[in-house]
């Protein structure tokens, strides 16, 4: 097969001084960063659905994207060459995973069984492609929104039918990303959720989506899947309220059902502000929770209220995510999986190319002056100073557990109003980060 993408090269990291498009600033996957290679801390990964399948159609307009590869068409054969394009592009950009849903690989098939095997014809050649590269499966999904049968949701389906073919559909998606090794699986919801409460049995439909993850979780463990199960939280779009709404809501639905420790969060950029969130706080509530495992890499757009999954540049907000991700102290199953798409108006082969390394190298900077901002230790120590009052005295009885009401009562009577507080010291503290930006 011909080359998709002629005249570019693999392509190199050349330093911050280069002026090459095609050529990486600051992502240097064999630099350690604090005792381990960039390529290890970030784990990119390459989405193929916005990739290799996205036309980059809008509302408004048909797709504008020229893929010299792709027939256009819905074949089998269209889909396996597509495999050896987006191999092509992932080796050329030297990124070690990617992700997909069942129905961006192989197309669906008229019966349930037709799908399975169209599906399977494209497994064998994604497996070849992963041994001749070693790029590896980070991620996989079933597409549980696309097809009309969906329209009410999936495991939130009325329709319990639905639920059965749905069941079916993750079934075998799990079972395809195990044999291609997947180090995860992710659920999104779709369209679990509701565009109006008239005709919703709420109850119904949490209980029937917990039920849906709880066989998941069965059958991963009867087929030895050692894979990490991921849920992401998505507040609106295409429903007006999706179920997993943000990281909390996700906490509170694993906890509730008895999940927790089944499933950890896969969190996205865009998605932390469609719900009103910063990336920083959905990441955090996550880590609070000991259940942060992997991040959908984009960015929205502050004058667009959509899911506009546009590829992270801002160096601020890669940095504070890079601080979060060590903290917690690292990324492990999961990556930084780049769920992004070049604009319509960006409609050329090479715009992959140029989106990518802008990602990779916001990221790469991100973490460099993360290290640089932990090294420091100024920001850490601030923090820790801050919550000093509770490593003794009554602070330290609260946290341990004997305090109560009446021995705190009796303190405060012996001690009188509160002597001083301290500045919070927000402006020194942004002072600080830009000295490292
Ligand atoms: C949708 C979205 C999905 C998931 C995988 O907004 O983010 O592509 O990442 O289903
Ligand atoms: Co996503």
């Amino acid at each position: 097969m011909a080359e998709a993408f002629p005249g570019i090269k693999r392509i190199a990291y050349e330093g911050p001084k280069s002026k090459n498009p095609l050529a990486f600033k600051h992502y240097n996957p064999d630099e350690v960063v604090e005792g381990k290679k960039m390529r290890d801390h970030m784990r990119f990964s390459v989405v193929y659905w916005h990739t290799f399948r996205n036309p980059l159609s809008d509302p408004f307009g048909v797709g504008t994207a020229i893929r010299p590869w792709d027939d256009g068409g819905n074949s089998v054969e269209n889909a396996r060459r597509r495999v050896r394009v987006a191999f092509e592009f992932m080796e050329k950009l030297g990124a070690p995973f990617y992700a997909f849903h069942d129905r961006d690989v192989a197309p669906e098939g008229a019966t349930l069984a037709e799908s399975h095997r169209n599906l399977d014809a494209v497994v064998g050649v994604l497996k070849e492609e992963q041994r001749r590269t070693g790029i590896g499966l980070l991620w996989g999904t079933a597409c549980l929104f696309a097809h009309p049968r969906y329209a009410h949701g999936a495991a939130t389906s009325c329709n319990a039918d639905v639920f059965a073919y749905a069941a079916a559909q993750v079934k075998k998606a799990i079972e395809v990303t195990h044999e291609l090794g997947g180090d995860g699986y992710v659920f999104w919801g779709g369209r679990e959720g509701y565009s109006t409460l008239l005709n919703t049995d709420m109850r119904r439909e949490l209980d029937h989506l917990a039920r849906f993850l709880h066989m998941a979780v069965d059958y991963r463990k009867k087929i030895g899947f050692r894979g990490q199960f991921y849920i992401e939280p998505k507040p609106k779009e295409p429903t007006k309220h999706q179920y997993d709404s943000d990281a909390a809501a996700c906490l509170n639905f694993l906890r509730e059902h008895g999940l927790m420790g089944h499933l950890k969060l896969n969190i996205e950029t865009n998605h932390a502000t469609l719900a009103g969130h910063t990336m920083q706080h959905e990441l955090e509530t996550a880590i609070a929770a000991g259940a942060l495992g992997s991040i959908d890499a984009n960015t929205g757009d502050t004058l667009i209220g959509w899911d506009t999954d546009q590829f992270p540049t801002d160096v601020y907000l890669t940095t504070q995510v890079m601080l979060s991700i060590l903290n917690m102290g690292g990324l492990t199953t999961g990556g930084v999986n780049f769920d992004a798409k070049v604009r319509r108006e960006s409609f050329e082969p090479v715009d992959l190319f140029h989106a990518h390394i802008g990602g990779m190298d916001a990221f790469a900077r991100g973490l460099k002056i993360a290290a640089a901002i932990r090294a420091d230790g100024r920001l850490a120590e601030f923090v820790k100073g801050r919550y000093r009052s509770w490593d003794t005295g009554v602070g330290k009885e609260v946290e341990s557990g004997s305090a109560s009401f009446e021995s705190l009562e009796e303190y405060v009577m012996a001690k009188g109003e509160i002597a001083a507080n301290e500045s919070g010291r927000q402006e020194f503290l942004e002072n600080l980060i830009n000295e490292f930006i």
